[in-house]
C-alpha cells in the first residue's frame, strides 16, 4: 500500500507560493534574510502548519525547528527538511521546497492513516544562507556540533547585529537542547540551482557530494586623498587593490578549470566618493571546488596576490575566514536508494555533485545522508526568477516520500 502512496503536488505547489508571499518582493521573488521580521513571519507560518499536522514541535537555542511525528516504535527519527531563510533576492523554492515537501509527506501519511515504524521529523535550520551572518549552514552546523552555540550567538552580521540579539528579537531562541533530537538518517529535497538536470532533460538528481566552500573577507586600508591632485606614484589606493584582486580571482579560477568557481559578491569602499582616492576597501571572496586540493591552492594564490599587491601599494591587508568546509560525500546506500526509488517511480535520474552548500552536508557528519535534486529552469537561483515546474516538484516529493518510507521501516 505504501509503495503506491503519492503526494498531492498541487497542494505542495500552492503552499510554496503562499509561503513565498512572506517577504515577497514587488516584482516577484522573496527577501527573508535570516532572523529578520520576515523570517519570523515565515517561521510562524511553518510552525503553525506543523501543529495543524499533529507534529510535536521543538525549537532549539539557535532557532532550529523540529516537527516530530511518532512512529510505531520509539527511537531516532528519520529526518528531512532544509531552510526557510533566503538571500535578499531569493526564489520561492530554495530551501522552502525541502521543508514544505517534508510537511506534504506528513500530510499524505496522515490522510492515508499510515504510521511508520520509526518516528519521522521535518526540520528547518536557522541561517542556512549565511548571507547575513556567516558561515552558511550555521544552524545545522551548531546542531551537529561543528560550531559552538556561543560562537554562533556572538556572530555579527553584515549589518553589525549579533545572532543572539536577532534571535531574541524574533523570539526564536528556543529551550530545546541543541543537538536533539538524535537522527537515524537525513534526506533533503532541494532545487538543483544549476543547469545540469535541465540541460540533460533529467528529472531527478541523486546527489553524491557537496563541493568544498571557502568564504573570506579581504580588507585593504590605504589613505584617502584628492583624486585630482594626488600623483599616481603617491597613492595608497585601497579600491584599486580590491578591484585588481577581484579580477585576479576570475583569472586564477579560469586557469584552474574543472569544477573551480569564484565569486566576489560584496565590495564596499570608503569614503565611496567620486573625487576621493578610496581609503578602505572590503570585499568577499567565495571559492568552491569538488577537489579540495585545487581549492586550497587557489585560495592560497588569491591571498598571495592580495598580500603582494597591498605591499606594493603601501596598504594594510587583513583576511578573515568566514566559512571553510571541505567537500562532503553522502552515504552511498542512501544515494543508491534515491537513485533506485526515482527509477522505480519511472523518473530519469543521474548522480551528481552539489555546487551549492546545504544543511545536508552538516547532517552527513552524524548520520547516513543524501539529497534529491529537481531541475532549476535556466539553472537560475539566488535570483527572483528562480523556477521549478510543478511536475518536477511533484516528482521530487514523491521520491522523497518513498525514500523516507523505506528508511523509516528499517530497525
Ligand atoms: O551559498 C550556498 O551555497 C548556500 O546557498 N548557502
Ligand atoms: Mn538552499
Ligand atoms: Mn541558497
Amino acid at each position: 500500500m505504501s509503495a503506491e502512496l503519492r503526494v498531492d503536488g498541487e497542494r505542495l505547489w500552492q503552499r510554496l507560493q503562499t509561503l513565498g508571499e512572506v517577504g515577497g518582493l514587488p516584482g516577484g521573488g522573496v527577501c527573508r534574510l535570516a532572523l529578520t521580521e520576515e523570517d519570523r513571519l515565515g517561521r510562524d507560518k511553518v510552525m503553525s502548519r506543523m501543529h495543524e499536522l499533529g507534529l510535536e514541535v521543538h525549537q532549539d537555542a539557535i532557532g532550529n525547528v523540529f516537527g516530530l511525528r511518532a512512529g510505531r516504535e520509539a527511537g531516532a527519527p528519520v529526518m528531512t527538511g532544509s531552510h526557510i531563510d533566503t538571500v535578499r533576492t531569493g526564489g520561492v523554492y530554495d530551501g522552502n521546497l525541502g521543508v514544505l515537501a517534508g510537511l506534504e509527506v506528513v500530510e499524505t501519511l496522515n490522510r492515508a492513516g499510515l504510521q511508520t515504524r520509526r518516528p519521522l521529523c521535518v526540520a528547518f535550520f536557522t541561517n542556512e544562507e549565511g548571507a547575513r551572518f556567516a558561515p552558511d549552514m550555521m544552524g545545522s552546523l551548531v546542531y551537529v556540533g561543528g560550531m559552538t552555540l556561543e560562537q554562533a550567538l556572538t556572530t555579527r552580521g553584515i549589518d553589525g547585529e549579533s545572532v543572539a540579539d536577532c534571535l531574541d528579537r524574533i523570539g526564536a531562541a528556543g529551550q530545546h537542547p541543541v543537538g536533539q533530537p538524535d537522527v537515524h538518517a537525513f534526506v533533503e529535497l532541494h532545487v538543483e540551482q544549476g543547469p545540469v538536470l535541465e540541460r540533460q532533460g533529467i528529472t531527478i538528481g541523486a546527489v553524491e557530494q557537496v563541493q568544498g566552500i571557502s568564504w573570506a573577507e579581504y580588507r585593504f586600508t590605504g589613505r584617502s586623498n584628492h583624486a585630482g591632485t594626488t600623483p599616481m606614484d603617491m597613492r595608497q589606493d585601497a579600491g584599486f587593490a580590491a578591484m585588481d584582486t577581484a579580477s585576479y580571482v576570475r583569472r586564477r579560477v579560469s586557469e584552474a578549470g574543472g569544477h573551480q568557481v569564484g565569486t566576489v559578491g560584496r565590495m564596499s569602499l570608503t569614503p565611496d566618493l567620486v573625487n576621493v582616492v578610496p581609503q578602505t576597501a572590503c570585499m568577499t571572496v567565495d571559492l568552491r571546488n569538488t577537489d579540495d586540493r585545487v581549492l586550497t591552492q587557489v585560495e592560497a594564490d588569491v591571498e598571495r596576490h592580495a598580500r603582494e599587491l597591498a605591499k606594493q601599494e603601501g596598504l594594510l591587508f587583513e583576511r578573515h575566514t568566514l566559512a571553510r568546509f571541505a567537500p562532503v560525500d553522502f552515504d552511498p546506500g542512501v544515494v543508491e536508494l534515491v537513485e533506485n526509488t526515482a527509477r522505480r517511480l519511472g523518473h530519469s535520474v543521474r548522480r551528481m555533485p552539489s555546487g551549492a552548500g546545504h544543511d545536508a552536508q552538516m547532517l552527513a557528519r552524524v548520520c547516513p545522508t543524501a539529497m534529491i535534486f529537481v531541475p532549476s529552469v535556466g539553472g537560475i537561483s539566488h535570483n527572483i526568477e528562480e523556477y521549478t515546474a510543478m511536475e518536477d516538484i511533484t516528482a521530487g516529493a514523491n521520491v522523497l516520500l518513498q525514500v523516507l518510507l523505506e528508511l523509516a521501516q528499517t530497525p
